[in-house]
């Protein structure tokens, strides 16, 4: 399998499905693209082994999996992130990137960044299980220090997260380091350190956001078990109807008093709690429309069988498709249950450092990089990146190769429409428009 993403403007689709091992860091520099996971037969794409950057503007990516691991053939320990909006180090990010149903896992650095970018949503997606102990060298007091970090959000402004799931890291889940963000509608689940933390200058809603505990949760008397660690004095942020297990009367009824929700806080790495109330903010930050859920709404929801990260609607030929994988089936039954772990390793028998324990019990539990079936190519007769049955069913010719970039009744193209319809949004309005 060839990535495929060069040409611009463009709509990058997938003749085949499977894991895609890449043998350098991807960064995306080309402007309007859209890639299109949907598209994949089969199990569908999985990216691996190096990190995939965007520094482009106007890129919508959908439905793909981007778990990097720890394959000896895989990038750099210390830099080997599974996605990022942004750059590799420094400089400018992107701008107006829309991050749909993706699923990123086993990151080594952290999982799932965004860096100095803006205008960039995140919505319906999972970052689960970035790697404990790993291939880390880094050390601290003599000791190897382990970094199963979710997600570094770093510089840029006017980013949305809504409706993810973050399961199964030690913490950094997420981290905001001086970014303007509105994070909503999240299910933050299982940190074995500390959640979210807030780094100076980051001006952060929090709303209605549902921080669940897991097997390896610091204690409840613990401040970490609070949720959300804030401590330079620059830092503000707007706190809404949020729940957790620490203030689980809020979960399941109405959301409880405006006051209350400062006991979600506390003084980062494990300070006083709650935190001390210079940090909060009266009003939310201005920030991006969302459709709201309440807490536990959204918690449902998320949850819902196929409802968040790489998952797809439908076939070219209207028939249903679901492509979550084993990994992400796991993860989601893992937080409805309450169940599973911080996991070190991905290859068991590939590369540890020497400090930490090989074939530790908190391995992968599929017991290694599971197999993803390639699929059969859809027939495309006439190249427009629209398979024969879609086109028949939708009135269009399946031997005309100018008709898919036409626009429907709805305002959207008709490769807009089949992808969206593959990736099984409801699609409004749709008609051919007569010439
Ligand atoms: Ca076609
Ligand atoms: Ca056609």
């Amino acid at each position: 399998v060839t990535p495929c993403w060069r040409a611009v403007p463009a709509s990058s689709s997938f003749a085949s499905g499977g894991v895609i091992h890449l043998k350098s860091d991807i960064v995306i520099t080309e402007p309007f693209l859209t890639i299109a996971g949907q598209t994949a037969p089969g199990d569908g794409i999985v990216l691996s082994d190096f990190t995939v950057y965007v520094v482009a503007d106007h890129v919508i990516i959908r439905h793909l999996r981007f778990r990097a691991a720890d394959s000896e053939h895989g990038g750099h320990a210390e830099s080997r992130r599974s996605l990022r909006i942004g750059p590799r180090s420094e400089g400018a990010g992107a701008r107006h990137v829309i991050v749909d149903h993706v699923s990123a896992s086993w990151g080594i650095d952290q999982t799932f960044d965004t860096k100095n970018s803006a205008d960039v949503t995140v919505q319906w997606s999972m970052i689960s299980e970035s790697l404990s102990a790993s291939l880390h060298v880094k050390a601290k007091d003599g000791k190897a220090r382990r970094h199963g970090l979710a997600a570094l959000l770093s510089g840029g402004s006017r980013i949305t997260y809504h409706h993810n799931l973050f399961a199964h890291h030690q913490g950094r889940v997420p981290m905001f380091d001086g970014q303007s963000a509105d994070f909503v509608n999240n299910v933050v689940y299982h940190w074995s350190a500390y959640a979210t933390n807030l780094r100076a200058g980051s001006r952060v809603n929090f709303v209605k956001n549902y921080y669940k505990f897991g097997p390896e949760n610091p204690a409840p008397a613990s401040p970490r078990a609070r949720g959300i660690g804030i401590k330079d004095p620059t830092t503000r942020v707007y706190l809404q109807g949020n729940c957790s297990d620490f203030t689980s009367q809020y979960c399941d009824g109405p959301a409880g008093p405006q006051e209350d929700q400062w006991a979600m806080t506390y003084q980062f790495y494990s300070g006083p709690s709650p935190a001390p109330t210079h940090h909060r903010s009266p009003t939310r930050f201005p920030h991006s429309p969302v459709a709201e859920d309440s807490a536990a709404a959204s918690y449902a929801r998320i949850l819902a069988p196929g409802a968040v990260g790489a998952t797809r609607g439908a076939n070219p030929d209207g028939t249903p498709k679901s492509a979550r994988d084993a990994t992400d089936a796991r993860v989601v039954a893992s937080v409805i249950n309450r169940t599973g772990g911080v996991i070190d390793k991905v290859y068991p028998a590939g590369p540890h450092h020497p400090w930490f324990p090989e074939g530790s019990p908190s391995d992968l539990p599929e017991g290694t990089f599971p197999a993803y079936e390639t699929g059969s190519p859809y027939t495309d007769s006439d190249g427009d990146g629209i398979a024969d049955p879609w086109e028949v069913s939708h009135g269009l010719d399946p031997l005309h190769p100018g008709d898919g970039n036409h626009y429907a009744a709805n305002g959207y193209t008709h490769v807009e429409n089949y992808l969206n319809e593959l990736a099984g949004d409801r699609i409004t309005g749709y008609g051919l428009v007569p010439p």
